[in-house]
């Protein structure tokens, strides 16, 4: 692997959605200070890093997402003071702190959009984002034909000073995000001034929004590509286009500055090779491979979608990834059939992630074994609803506060109950609290497993090798230290492969390994 002294070659990280970490202030929504409050929690489950969601300022529009000043914290999240609390209390307990950057797109109440509204057609203020002239005869028809990730048109049409129709601008995402013109140099200057700021701070890296996003193709040509509501294919023109990864080279020469600093960028991009182009050696650190997202419990799928990471990630002798769940995409335990059965195949596959080389992360509540919350409609605030036309429900059920402590909403994650996401009342039985008592509960195995995975030497070398495993199932060894993984994704036990168990997701049955779990072996 590119390098495997890094502190971040074989991390554990904790992925913070900071609003539903912990409620210090008690208006219902998490911040910093809650964050700083549950490091000893963190410390003791064991995980190198944390990842926090966007915390700078913002109307919030996409949960902070929408970047209105690059370089302050919101008040909701307790201001820099908090941020600069949090940093210094994290690595008093040797935790990392990355945050996530978001290049592709501002605020709308940005300055700089601000002053382009104001300034009108053809000013050098409009050329910091994409402004153009509508088709039709009073360009009333967007210039082109893309969609929003959210769904509906990608342009939205403005109000010009003279108070008439005029231009459209560009947002892949919500109307609140337009689009950042990266060929306007003002916009990489910006950018470094950023991660220098939060470099100086004291941050170990970044996870930079949508990397495969922030270049477009010249004459913005329509799509011909069939995407849907947050998803799309490799050939989409929205995103990947080439002249992305000059703008990651010059990232990586102001990270470079900062030894031990690590970038991780969000890389939809499906096809192996184009996929480690972002992972050469003068760009990204660490790509998210979100293969394991897309997949189901099923040997065959598991087994190609971990060989294709690998294979990607090989090309250019970068670090995989491995990732389960995050703040988009829905929590494992709900995709795997939900209930006792979902739960047993997400314990399972934490233990087949933990056993891969690379770096893993960790989404906050899946060390809990939490799935996704059916919310009602009136509850909804993820912007897909709205732009999909209310046929998308969006990304909020995977986004509920964490159950703390206590037997009602708001379990000691808030002092208010009325929290930003109701909590549903049978997470009673999943707060830290009880789990934390009970050396059976998903929590206590998290911690387990994150520390064999941390001290054990056979969880040492960078590849694989696949064993023979019978149908159903996958068998796998780590080629350095000699760590052995077997899953049952099948129906019936199977039997275990040589060697001393030293872990396992569930109950062994007469000495095999049940359907629905994994086991460790040395
Ligand atoms: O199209 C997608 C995948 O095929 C989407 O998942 C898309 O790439 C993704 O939504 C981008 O996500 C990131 O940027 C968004 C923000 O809403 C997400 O939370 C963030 O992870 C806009 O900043």
């Amino acid at each position: 692997m590119a390098d495997p002294m890094a502190w971040w070659s074989d991390a554990v990280f904790y992925q913070v959605y900071p609003r539903s970490f912990a409620d210090s202030d008690g208006d219902g929504v998490g911040d910093l200070d809650g964050l700083a409050g549950g490091l000893d929690y963190l410390e003791r489950l064991g995980v190198d890093a944390i990842w926090i969601n966007p915390v700078t300022v913002s109307p919030m529009a996409d949960h902070g997402y929408d970047v209105a000043d690059p370089r302050d914290i919101d008040p909701l999240f307790g201001g820099l003071a908090a941020f600069e609390r949090l940093v210094a209390a994290a690595h008093e307990r040797g935790i990392k702190v990355t945050m996530d950057v978001v290049p592709n797109h501002t605020s709308s109440q940005h300055p700089w959009f601000q002053a382009a509204l104001a300034a009108g057609p053809g000013t050098e203020a409009r050329d910091r984002y994409f402004f153009r002239d509508g088709r039709g005869p009073r360009g009333e028809l967007p210039p082109n034909n893309w969609e929003s990730v959210f769904g509906g048109p990608a342009w939205t049409r403005v109000i010009e000073p003279d108070g008439n129709p005029g231009q459209w601008y560009l947002h892949l995402f919500d109307t609140e995000q337009p689009d950042l013109n990266w060929d306007n140099p003002e916009v990489f200057d910006d950018f470094e001034k950023t991660l220098r700021f939060w470099l100086e701070r004291g941050v170990d890296g970044f996870r930079i929004d949508v990397a495969h996003g922030m270049a477009k193709p010249a004459g913005l040509p329509d799509s011909t590509d069939d995407s849907t509501v947050l998803r799309h294919t490799d050939d989409d023109p929205r995103f990947n286009n080439p002249n992305v990864h000059a703008i990651h080279r010059d990232i990586r020469a102001v990270v470079n500055d900062y030894p031990g600093a690590v970038t991780v960028g969000e890389v939809w991009v499906t096809d192996n090779h184009r996929w480690a182009e972002y992972l050469r050696p003068d760009e990204l650190h660490l790509g998210f491979n979100f293969r394991l997202t897309r997949t189901d419990f099923d040997a065959d799928e598991i087994h190609d979608a971990v060989q294709n990471s690998l294979a990607a990630a090989a090309i250019v002798d970068a670090t995989p990834t491995w990732t389960l769940s995050n703040h988009d995409v829905g929590r494992e335990v709900t995709r795997y059939g939900g209930g006792e059965v979902g739960l047993r195949r997400a314990r399972a596959m934490a233990m087949v992630m933990l056993a891969l080389p690379g770096a893993v992360f960790i989404y906050n509540g899946e060390e809990l074994g939490l799935a996704d919350v059916d919310l009602p409609d009136e509850v909804l605030q993820d912007p897909t609803w709205e732009r999909s036309g209310h046929t998308e429900r969006g990304r909020d059920g995977c986004r509920v506060p964490l159950p703390w402590s206590g037997d009602e909403p708001p379990f000691g994650f808030s002092a208010n109950p009325d929290t930003w996401l109701p909590m549903p009342p049978e997470w009673a039985a999943l707060t830290i609290e009880k789990q934390d008592a009970d050396a059976g509960s998903t929590l206590s195995f998290f911690r387990r497993i994150i520390q064999l995975h941390r001290e054990r030497p056979e969880f040492d070398g960078g590849e694989i090798d696949w064993l023979a495993a019978p149908a159903g199932a996958l068998v796998f060894r780590r080629r350095g230290g000699g760590l052995v993984c077997a899953l049952n994704a099948g129906t019936h036990p199977i039997p275990l492969p040589p060697g001393e168990v030293i872990a396992a997701s569930a109950p062994l049955s007469d000495g095999e390994l049940p359907p629905d779990a994994a086991a460790w072996l040395v």
